[in-house]
């Protein structure tokens, strides 16, 4: 196991804090085109961390956390497909990351949390292979401007909600329906592009370490047969399985691969010497998102469904899903567990059981996000978001039960250290541990949860020292 540095921290990413869409010669990603042409909330100002982000880190050292998980934005750094530099851009990022280290905190850089470029949107977006391969160019860049300054580096965020949300459910940019060949073609050349970074930074013989955040949903069943078990693992390759043991193993699960293929769908797009590149180039850490599990039972019958929780403003939560031939959510069960307005489960254990499940890799593990979306009034005397510390509490007891008992887990970020952006659902869905005043200025105020934080973190230090 590895003796590392515990890091206690907070997770953001560019287009849901920065704000600033049009300044410095950014140029425009396809969130802000998506939004902007359906006249939907938008992250045009966000959090305006792009003007606050030395408050923002000064409140994170004084809040005790030695780590910030942040996202570089692709346009404001790379201004057209040619691959052009903006100065401007790698400035802005430079500045964060000396802001950073000033402040005692671990820059904890994620290359890409959804925002690309619109240029490469024009072209296909992640349907065209060429964007893997500026992905790397990007990656490139970012790698010679902050070599020696990161030491850990994260190629993507959660590949699962980016594709399936734009290629599946639709609620996202491109908003295609239920188009499982295009959602396909997506993961390859995501986990391609993932790969072939991965194998720049190594060539580069850049300092630190490369990883990958993924998404991670703890599946469960109340039953036990065979058809529940085949369930359980169809839903695990469809959540989990594709981004995590792809990006550790070097592989896609070939139960997955095999079912895909009998089901028909075409995957002569598939190349051998891309393989390759995936085999060889496997991550040297893997970061897991955990909010939620997944109850799930065997398919019933019926055409694919899926609905998630972002679909807009007021939006109250009714989930479900189906995939066909695969496995069903078992929704009555997971209206009886605890959750949040949006309709997200609460259930801590489910933490403990993805570090669990995820040892099996012997890559070290960070959570990279965890927190509670709420609604909530920030003009009161002290904002006593309860329900989070209650929240993050559990799951922070979780984890540190796992690393007692041998699990290679060796961080956690809450999301968010401030309020931002949610996706499609705006800002009223609020997880900082500071609030944001959007109204005035983006005045920032701290809520309980942020001297709770501070707290935690100071009592847990010395026990991980041991
Ligand atoms: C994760 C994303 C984040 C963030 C978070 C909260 O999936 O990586 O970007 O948005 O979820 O989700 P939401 O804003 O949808 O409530």
């Amino acid at each position: 196991m590895s003796e590392r540095k515990f890091l206690w921290g907070s997770a953001t990413a560019s287009y849901q804090c920065e704000g600033a869409w049009n300044v410095d010669e950014k140029a425009e990603s396809m969130w802000d085109k998506y939004l902007h042409e359906n006249n939907l909330e938008n992250g045009d100002v966000a959090s305006d961390h792009y003007h606050h982000y030395k408050e923002d880190i000064r409140l994170m050292a004084e809040g005790g956390q030695n780590a910030y998980r942040f996202s570089i934005s692709w346009p404001r750094v790379i201004k057209n497909k040619e691959g052009d530099i903006n100065p401007k851009g790698i400035a802005f990022y430079s500045d964060l990351i000396d802001e950073c280290l000033k402040n005692g905190i671990e820059p904890y850089v994620t290359c890409y949390h959804w925002d690309l470029p619109q240029y490469w949107q024009d072209e296909g977006g992640w349907l065209n292979k060429d964007v893997a391969y500026a992905f790397k160019h990007y990656c490139e860049v970012l790698f010679k401007a902050f070599n020696g300054r990161v030491r850990y580096w994260s190629t993507f965020n959660e590949p699962k909600w980016f594709i399936f949300s734009g290629y599946m459910s639709g609620n996202y940019p491109p908003c295609h329906v239920n188009q499982v060949q295009e959602v396909i073609e997506c993961c390859y050349h995501v986990m391609l592009a993932n790969a072939l970074a991965i194998q720049s930074f190594k060539e580069m013989k850049i300092e630190g370490e490369i990883g990958m955040v993924a998404s991670y949903q703890t599946i469960y069943a109340d039953k036990d047969d065979e058809a529940y078990q085949q369930a359980i693992r169809n839903a695990d390759n469809y959540c989990n399985n594709w981004q995590v043991e792809t990006a550790c193993v070097g592989a896609f699960p070939s139960d997955m691969v095999e079912k895909l293929k009998k089901q028909g769908y075409d995957l002569s797009f598939a190349k051998a010497e891309d393989l390759k590149v995936i085999h060889d180039h496997t991550v040297d850490f893997i970061g897991l998102n955990y909010y939620s599990p997944q109850y799930v039972m065997p398919y019933q019958g019926g055409e694919t469904v899926v609905k998630v929780n972002n679909q807009g403003k007021n939006y109250k939560g009714n989930l479900h899903t189906v995939v066909k031939d695969w496995f069903e959510i078992n929704d009555e069960l997971m209206k009886q567990l605890p959750h949040n307005p949006w309709g997200m489960v609460i259930y801590p254990q489910g933490l403990y059981d993805a570090i669990k499940r995820c040892s099996k890799y012997h890559v070290p593990m960070y959570i990279t996000e965890n927190g509670l979306g709420m609604y909530e009034d920030i003009h009161q005397n002290g904002i006593h978001d309860t329900e989070r510390i209650d929240y993050i509490r559990e799951h922070v007891r979780c984890l540190l039960k796992a690393k007692e008992d041998g699990y290679d887990i060796n961080g956690y970020f809450v999301w968010s250290p401030f309020d931002l952006y949610s996706w499609k659902n705006g800002c009223e869905k609020r997880y900082g541990l500071v609030a944001v005043d959007f109204e005035n200025d983006c005045k920032r105020i701290p809520k309980d949860s942020y001297y709770w934080y501070r707290d935690e973190i100071k009592n847990n230090w010395e026990d991980l020292k041991k």
